[in-house]
């Protein structure tokens, strides 16, 4: 059986720690009579806090174990000890987590940083040792309170990845194989439909340092709005990317017209998220090294009236010139300094 590596939407149930009670007892000590109280206080339970990581590329871990479990706080003990406060449970996510309450969809929190921080439970009090209640009027007191019980969550997670660029096109335009040239990622190339079934991110890196994440995402399709094919899922993981690039197979491989693709693929990000077609954007006419390509290309221009960047992998044309034109886009957009 093939084991699940990426889950981008998982429930979590969290319970932080019970306080620990609070200690009824009094103070024996030879030659000390009527010792007094001292019974301490119960410790804390312990907070369950998400932590933002960005080694963490997938909620996969969380789906395995969604019952998170912060420990109790100790009992408070004789002669003034206090009990142990429990351990805080830190639990990382990937960053672009959003946390959903599971009861009402509100949202809680969005973890989007390295190292950010979202107290989802907080442990329970301590209850009070018998040495609280001690007054001249009362010496012997017996009184204690038992610890509170730690809060209990459940909540949705659900990951957005953070991508500058997103890379959108059919199944088998070349998105996987441009963004293996392009950038350090490698997701599996294949010449067939739907190779790539989870998003892949790549980093490329400029000569001035800056470097800009690029989103590989499964392949969409006519209706994907509908469902069809691997359907709108993965179109989440590009909704925070501020430019996106087209890839278009010139070629028609699949016996599609690239105008016809075109048009589809706008209208599917218009039908997601209007605002998603609104982004600047870059269009790749791939596969051009195919002897069908160039004339398609000739047609597409004259029928959507974009001029796209021509390129092949096979032949290593253009790959550059699509790095170049992705850096100069973020630029633009002014949101990268160089590092
Ligand atoms: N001739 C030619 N073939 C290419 C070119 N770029 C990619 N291919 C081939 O096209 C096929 C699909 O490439 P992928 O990169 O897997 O396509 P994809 O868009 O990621 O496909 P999905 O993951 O299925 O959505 C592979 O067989 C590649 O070798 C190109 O420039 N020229
Ligand atoms: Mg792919």
């Amino acid at each position: 059986m093939k084991t699940r590596t990426f889950m981008d939407k998982v429930v979590l149930y969290a319970q932080a720690g019970r306080g620990g009670n609070g200690c009824n007892s009094f103070r024996r000590e030879k030659f000390v009579q009527h010792g007094g109280p001292d019974g301490g206080d119960g410790g804390c339970g312990g907070n369950i806090t998400l932590v933002g990581n960005h080694d963490e590329n997938s909620l996969v871990r969380l789906y395995f174990t969604p019952h998170q479990t912060a420990p109790n706080g100790g009992d408070g003990k004789g002669k003034q000890l206090y009990g142990r406060g429990g351990k805080d449970l830190y639990i990382a996510v990937p960053c672009g987590t959003e946390v959903h309450d599971r009861a009402s969809g509100m949202i809680l929190g969005d973890i989007k940083e390295h190292g950010e921080e979202l107290l989802i439970a907080r442990g329970g009090k301590g209850g009070l040792g018998n040495i609280h209640w001690k007054t001249s009027t009362h010496q012997a007191p017996t009184e204690k309170t038992d610890g509170y019980l730690g809060e209990y969550v459940e909540l949705r997670l659900e990951l957005k990845i953070l991508a500058d660029v997103g890379l959108v096109g059919f199944p088998n335009a070349g998105k996987s194989s441009i963004i293996t040239e392009i950038s350090d990622a490698h997701p599996k190339i294949g010449a067939y439909p739907f190779t790539t079934l989870n998003p892949i991110i790549g980093t490329l890196i400029y000569k001035d340092y800056s470097r800009v994440t690029v989103a590989d995402i499964p392949g969409l399709i006519e209706g994907a709005h509908e469902g069809v094919g691997l359907g709108h899922d993965f179109l989440r993981h590009i909704e925070r990317s501020q430019c996106l690039v087209f890839v278009i197979d010139m070629a028609a491989t699949d016996g599609r017209k690239p105008h016809d693709d075109y048009v589809a693929l706008r209208k599917e990000l218009e039908l997601y998220q209007s605002s998603l077609a609104d982004r600047p954007y870059i269009v790749v006419a791939n596969k051009m090294d195919m002897p069908e390509a160039a004339d398609n290309l000739v047609e597409f221009k004259k029928e959507t009236g974009v001029d796209p960047l021509a390129m092949s992998v096979l032949d290593n044309v253009s790959i550059e010139e699509l790095r170049q034109r992705i850096h100069a886009m973020m630029k633009e957009l002014g949101n990268r300094p160089p590092a």
